[in-house]
């Protein structure tokens, strides 16, 4: 493909509003332009990526045995009515009326119409198990789209979903997906870690997401240095405290601390550590039942856990009229002593002796508290966000090691969540009717294109991985009045096109610093640098674009070291843990 005949202008500036660094470099190299708010055209170049991507997915998943279909972006609501996630969802669910009348939404995923399309297909178990999948335009509406198409309101995913006889036969979809999708990342070129992830209220069923690990990820990792175990913080385990023989308790002693709300401050003021108080959060469930957590100073509440322990869709922070009415006394102060709502404490405040707590009265602080003597909890358990640092609570030896993701796909066991309420079921070995158990399995394709930026960049521009790079080769013909160096280019090009690799050839008539910077900008993995003094040399110079590596070669040899090199990224790439 020739530059000057190519849709790809790239720009030195970006739009402020472009805060990541992926979104920064797939605007100034011309991948994607935005027609709206989170909504983006894929240009040439950036199409090519994404096709690429999801040429990887198909062949992985085809490998699986899955089967590909297309679905419909325009969902009529009936299906979701009878799923009973019509009303469920707000505003992020785009829902609009056709010319009669009736009410349709975009689909923002597709649980309710392979539903229906199965139920109608489905009879016997030896049809299953079935796992049908496809690539295909999203819409969720988004009500801060940013960071370009990391968290677009219009993307591709690939969505997949597995139909089984029973949960045994869905465990190995799920794990199959999951294997599947480990290929795909690797084959992405992608260094990323399988999460274990809040499966939401639903319990039971489990989910692991896919991180591509990146600093500029918005969700935090932990990982076990020894052990596989992996998992988001907000579902991290916490390592249950060795119990500690407790020495002896002493009087309860009422103190004042003006003004003093935060554990640094009560604990500096009354010149004790902060993990010898107990820190009291007041939260409020949907039903407005206040519950009081308590964890130790030093640690933060996890409200996940405590949500799913509550079996709860939605818990948060008691305001200041709540926090006075459950405790009799105002925010900041707030501590177990006395208190007659339920009480939830973190194991770790179970083995505290002689703590502080708030008094629930303004500027006053109890001393010497002691769990079990001077208030009664209701439920110990793991409550707290777990650390960097700290001890594995899978195996012995491992530490918690910390890492920023960006979420590029999930698997979840979805049971028969759906099956049941829209019917999809089917007869068995015994001719006994029985709803089929499901799974769903997704990727951010678009999202994808962009870890993969957020993992491999330098202060120059973008470092494609070679199996999703939008092209191998980019030549640079750094003298294109020059019918010699024109000729040697051209035939590099012909010989690369030849073998079958994707060229990019610069022939635009500007300064060899701009082309220069557009290759480093584009990141191509290879760059074959044509010149009137090379030639002279009789050489051609191949760079590595992640290395920065040049090598002189005669100009039949570029074909060879172009092989050789990209092999061996190839490799490379493939083995990122
Ligand atoms: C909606 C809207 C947003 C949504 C959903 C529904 C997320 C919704 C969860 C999933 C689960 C899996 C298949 C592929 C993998 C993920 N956001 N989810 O169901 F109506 Cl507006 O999409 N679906």
């Amino acid at each position: 493909m020739r530059m000057s005949k190519y849709l790809l202008n790239t720009l030195k500036e970006v739009p402020r509003e472009a805060e990541t660094l992926s979104h920064q470099l797939m605007l100034r190299s011309c991948m994607i332009k935005k027609v709206a708010a989170g909504i983006y055209t894929y240009m040439p170049m950036g199409y090519r990526v994404i096709r690429k991507i999801e040429a990887i997915i198909r062949e992985e998943l085809n490998r699986e045995g899955c089967i590909e279909l297309l679905m419909p972006a325009v969902q009529p609501a009936e299906l979701w009515q009878e799923s009973k996630r019509w009303d469920f969802y707000g505003k992020e669910l785009l829902r609009f009326k056709d010319r009669k009348g009736a009410d349709f939404c975009l689909g923002p995923t597709h649980e309710e119409v392979i539903t229906d399309v199965v139920r109608r297909e489905l009879k016997s178990y030896r049809q299953l198990p079935l796992n049908l999948y496809q690539i295909q335009t999203k819409f969720r509406d988004e009500i801060r789209p940013r960071y370009g198409l990391m968290r677009g309101r219009e993307f591709i995913m690939k969505d997949a979903y597995s139909f089984d006889v029973d949960d045994q036969a869905s465990e190995k979809s799920y794990w199959s997906m999951y294997h599947a999708y480990a290929r795909i990342f690797h084959r992405c070129g992608l260094k990323f870690r399988a999460v274990e992830a809040d499966s939401g209220a639903i319990g039971g069923s489990y989910t692991h997401e896919f991180h591509v690990l990146a600093d500029t990820g918005e969700d935090t990792v932990l990982s076990c240095t020894h052990c596989e175990y992996t998992a988001n913080i907000e579902k991290a385990e916490c390592r249950k405290p060795e119990s500690v023989e407790h020495g002896d308790f002493l009087e309860t002693e009422k103190r004042e601390t003006p003004g003093k709300k935060s554990v640094e401050e009560v604990a500096e003021f009354l010149g004790v550590q902060p993990e010898n108080l107990i820190k009291t959060m007041i939260f409020v469930a949907e039903d407005g039942t206040p519950v009081a957590v308590l964890v130790r100073g030093d640690h933060e509440v996890n409200e996940v856990k405590v949500r799913n322990f509550l079996g709860l869709n939605a818990l948060e922070l008691a305001d200041e009229e709540t926090i006075r009415a459950a405790t009799g006394g105002p925010s900041g102060f707030s501590g177990p002593v006395g208190l007659n709502i339920r009480i939830l404490a973190d194991y770790a405040v179970r083995e505290m002796e002689n703590a502080v707590t708030g008094a629930n009265e303004k500027d006053m602080h109890w001393l010497n508290v002691n769990p079990e003597r001077d208030f009664k909890v209701s439920e110990y358990g793991d409550f707290r966000l777990a650390e960097e640092g700290e001890q594995c609570p899978r195996c012995e030896e491992g530490r918690y090691e910390q890492f920023k993701g960006i979420e590029v796909g999930q698997v979840f066991r979805l049971g028969t969540k759906y099956s049941e309420s829209m019917d999809c079921r089917f007869l068995d070995e015994n001719g006994k009717e029985k709803p089929a158990v499901m799974g769903c399995y997704g990727i951010g394709v678009g999202r994808t294109a962009a870890a993969a930026i957020e993992q491999n960049n330098d202060e120059n521009g973008i470092i494609w991985p070679v199996n999703i790079a939008p092209f191998d080769v980019m030549i640079l013909n750094l003298d294109v009045r020059d019918e010699d160096v024109s000729i040697a280019a051209r035939t590099i090009e012909e010989k690369l096109e030849e073998m079958s690799f994707e060229v990019l050839y610069d022939d635009r008539d500007v300064r060899a610093g701009f082309k220069f910077k557009d290759a480093d900008l584009i990141g191509l993995p290879l760059q074959v640098i044509v010149g009137k003094r090379g030639l002279k040399e009789g050489v051609v110079e191949v760079k590595v674009r992640r290395t920065g590596d040049r090598e002189k070669v005669a100009p039949a040899e570029v074909p060879r070291k172009v092989v050789e090199l990209l092999n061996s990224l190839k490799e490379q790439e493939e083995q990122r843990r």
